[in-house]
């Protein structure tokens, strides 16, 4: 079996205490990479003067390498902050209005994704298998390429892929659709992704469409799939079992008092419709008030992305909007919404799922959010809670049987909340089960290994660079490689 190297923008580190087990994600590429052997290189998350970014900070792990490189304060202003946070990230979940574009912002994403491929160069042997994900680094395996690697490369896109003419109002859209095809594998959450991704490429003219997962450029053939990215779904549900256990379900059970749990749990951010949620909830208490008093929503959301201005901002809004809810609905002796600002162990997230009777996820757009999927998972055969999911989350392509909403729609989110409060036992049990049987299907270890089996029946690409282009604009000593492409007009940007 071929070595495995994951490329992320931030790397997992085992926790040696053991108190913080890691997320599905982790946990299955971390098994991939112990079972071929493998390295994971990404940003260790510091960031320096310009002129003091050392060497890779490398640590081994059984039969895993990590290797975490810093980046300069600026590297992180422009392409982390910058592009990825505030272009890319509104861009592919359709808010084009937040998107911030700036040529110091665009031109710093391509400058760290450079040094990315400069770091992982000197530790490329040459069968890797190369693993590259999420948005943060479309442009790596090109850079790769032009710097000769002719190993197999893949990606995977966690996040949506939007259509046509919302990717194609972002400048620099060009270039990041000619660096995604010097990859192998490109894989995605949905269909839909995928279909979205091929209309760019067609409008563009920039690869021949062989069948439904095949393209055809510049003389080579890549792949693009979906790949529904699963959680971990047998050791979720014994985690949940587990949990309920404890001292802390406990308390939270007696401090329920017979109410009713319904459960949000999302990181704090504009894409997955936390206060249209929260209105929906209202709305829901409003027009059914013999539910008053009988239900309380948990809204669990660690912040995110604080240094960004909108987050900041939505972190007031929803606070303040919890609060006038509160205020107008509650008594003394209830509080309609519980709005916690804090991250939470997995086994006391397992076991508030397990307790909860409703869960609302409700994203106005998410590539697929495995917050539906564990609680799912965490449930109880028996005595099953239901789902309440958003259609534009790519967990609804899956979990069909879910109650799908469409969460601008304030009022009837509410009426379903109320349907789902109340339906019966056996219902609930049906769609439990039709579900169950989806995510054991296809759990996340089955997920990596569909994804790596495809990558490495992949041929080996030809030794010759890609012509991908790349519009850079950078002075960094440690970026020699591209003075040619630096010469590229400015006007590739507009
Ligand atoms: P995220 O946007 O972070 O991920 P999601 O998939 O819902 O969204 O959650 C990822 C993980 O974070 C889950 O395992 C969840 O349990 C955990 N989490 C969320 N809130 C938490 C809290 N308060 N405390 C502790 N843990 C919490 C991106 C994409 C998603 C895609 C994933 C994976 O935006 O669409 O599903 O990657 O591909």
């Amino acid at each position: 079996m071929a070595r495995l190297v994951v490329v992320s923008n931030r790397v997992p580190i085992p926790d040696k205490s053991g108190t913080a087990p890691a997320g599905g994600l982790a946990v299955a590429l971390q098994s991939a990479l112990e079972a071929r052997g493998g390295l994971w290189l990404g940003w260790s998350g510091r960031s320096c003067a310009d002129d003091a970014v050392g060497p890779l900070q490398m640590q081994k792990e059984g039969n895993i390498e990590y290797a975490l490189t810093d980046l300069t304060e600026r590297d992180v202003e422009e392409y982390y902050q910058g592009f990825a946070n505030r272009v890319l990230w509104p861009i592919c979940h359709y808010r084009l209005d937040l998107a911030e574009y700036g040529r110091r912002e665009m031109a710093g994403y391509f400058r760290v994704n450079r040094f990315f491929a400069s770091r992982l160069l000197p530790l490329i042997e040459p069968d890797d298998l190369i693993w590259i994900h999420d948005y943060h680094l479309i442009p790596l395996a090109a850079e790769l390429r032009r710097q000769g690697v002719t190993n197999r490369i893949g990606f995977f896109l966690h996040i949506p892929w939007p259509a046509p003419d919302v990717f194609h109002a972002m400048p620099v859209h060009e270039a990041l659709l000619t660096s995604l095809t010097a990859y192998d594998v490109l894989g995605f959450q949905t269909e839909h992704d995928r279909e979205n991704f091929a209309d760019c490429l067609s409008r563009r003219d920039l690869a021949a469409r062989l069948d439904a997962s095949r393209f055809a450029t510049d003389g080579r053939v890549f792949t693009a799939r979906p790949y529904p990215i699963g959680i971990e779904t047998e050791e979720f549900a014994a985690l949940a079992k587990r949990a309920a256990q404890t001292a802390l379900h406990k308390r939270m059970l007696q401090s329920l008092d017979g109410k009713q749990l319904i459960i949000g749990v999302d990181r704090l951010d504009y894409s997955k419709g936390i206060t249209q949620r929260i209105d929906a909830f209202e709305s829901f208490l409003t027009r059914h008030s013999d539910s008053q008093r009988k239900v309380t929503l948990l809204q669990i959301t660690p912040k995110s992305r604080s240094e960004v201005p909108e987050y900041e901002a939505m972190q007031r809004a929803v606070a303040e909007q919890a609060g006038r809810v509160n205020g107008a609905l509650g008594t003394v002796d209830w509080v309609p919404i519980r709005y916690i600002n804090r991250s939470l162990r997995r086994p006391a997230l397992a076991g508030l799922y397990r307790m909860a009777k409703l869960a609302l996820v409700t994203p106005l757009r998410d590539g697929m959010n495995l917050v539906a999927k564990e609680f799912v998972a965490a449930q109880r055969e028996e005595d099953p809670g239901v789902l309440l999911l958003s259609r534009f989350a790519g967990a609804a392509q899956e979990l069909k049987e879910a109650v799908l909403v469409n969460p601008y729609d304030v009022e009837g989110t509410g009426e379903a909340i109320a349907r789902s409060l109340a339906m019966p036992l056996e219902e609930r049990r049906e769609r439990w089960s039709a579900m169950m049987t989806t995510l054991r299907a296809n759990d996340v270890f089955t997920w990596c290994d569909t994804f790596l089996k495809d990558l490495a029946a992949k041929p080996v690409q030809k030794a010759r660079p890609a012509s991908v282009s790349t519009p850079v604009r950078t002075s960094e000593a440690r970026t020699q490689p591209l003075r040619k492409a630096m010469s590229t007009p400015v006007a590739r940007w507009s």
